[in-house]
């Protein structure tokens, strides 16, 4: 038996029963004992075109599943409940991700294990906290309270690194996120709370990889990758990324 931990959100119809009616599919299935559920906690849409709040909580479970396996099975309850996928980020009656199985790193074209926003999402981290606190992220070596308190600890700055001509991307986010300063020299100090890496010729992922792990001791920053994105694209991740944090 493996554990792991989900995280469920909804913010489309009547979220309390989507989210009410996962669980209880997630507690009938055979292949998963469900162990802990958080309470809900309403949120602020981050990134996407919706702009209606959502309900968001964690869950974690023991499964006999392999990892991709139980993506399936909480994909199935997405298509059971009337999940409809249209647009990215788009409104959801109920989204079930999975967030860490036990310490597994996968990146698949259809799972990456860890969660790849996991480290930095209030609205993630909040619940996850509630149930699973000291559960390690087998990236970073923090504990999930260690993440959520470290949004609490560090100022509003984010790093951009790889991206050749970073200024009009920064200063488009200045004008949006007056609050927030975003910088791309990232190795000059760790008070940042959160780095994006882009465009895989600047740093690979194995090199990415040998970075967090140096890191785990000293606090560092977490690392979103985001290999070959458009500046488009990764203004979308910057600002979803800043509203999730705050
Ligand atoms: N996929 C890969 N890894 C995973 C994983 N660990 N868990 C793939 C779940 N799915 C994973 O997911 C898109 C594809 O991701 C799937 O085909 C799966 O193979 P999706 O559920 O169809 O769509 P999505 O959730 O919109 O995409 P994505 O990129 O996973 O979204 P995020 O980053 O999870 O963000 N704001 C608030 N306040 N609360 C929220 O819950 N959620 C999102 C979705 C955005 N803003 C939000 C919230
Ligand atoms: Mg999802």
């Amino acid at each position: 038996m493996t554990a792991a931990l989900i995280a469920l959100g909804s913010n489309e119809g009547n979220r309390e029963a989507y989210l009410a009616r996962a669980v209880q599919r997630l507690r009938a299935h055979r292949q998963l004992t469900l162990q802990k559920v958080s309470s809900w906690h309403a949120t602020r849409p981050a990134g996407g075109p919706s702009s209606a709040e959502y309900l968001n909580g964690a869950a974690t479970l023991q499964t006999s599943l392999s990892a991709e396996e139980l993506l399936g099975e909480l994909q199935r309850i997405e298509a059971e409940l009337g999940r409809l996928r249209d647009v990215r980020w788009g409104s959801r009656s109920i989204d079930l991700d999975l967030l860490l199985y036990a310490d597994a790193e996968t990146t698949t074209r259809s799972l990456s294990v860890p969660h790849p926003r996991l480290s930095f999402r209030r609205f993630v981290l909040a619940p996850a906290c509630e149930i699973a606190a000291d559960w390690i992220h087998p990236v970073n070596g923090a504990t999930l309270a260690q993440l959520l308190a470290r949004l609490e600890s560090t100022p509003p700055r984010i790093a951009i690194v790889g991206i050749a001509n970073v200024e009009p991307l920064q200063s488009t986010i200045r004008r949006l996120q007056p609050a927030w300063e975003v910088l791309s020299d990232w190795s000059a100090d760790e008070s940042y709370r959160l780095v994006f890496v882009t465009e895989g010729d600047a740093v690979t992922p194995a090199e990415l990889q040998q970075y967090d792990r140096r890191r785990r001791e000293s606090g560092a920053p977490p690392v979103m990758w985001l290999p070959r994105v458009s500046e488009g694209w990764l203004l979308q991740e910057v600002l979803a990324a800043i509203t999730a944090m705050e």
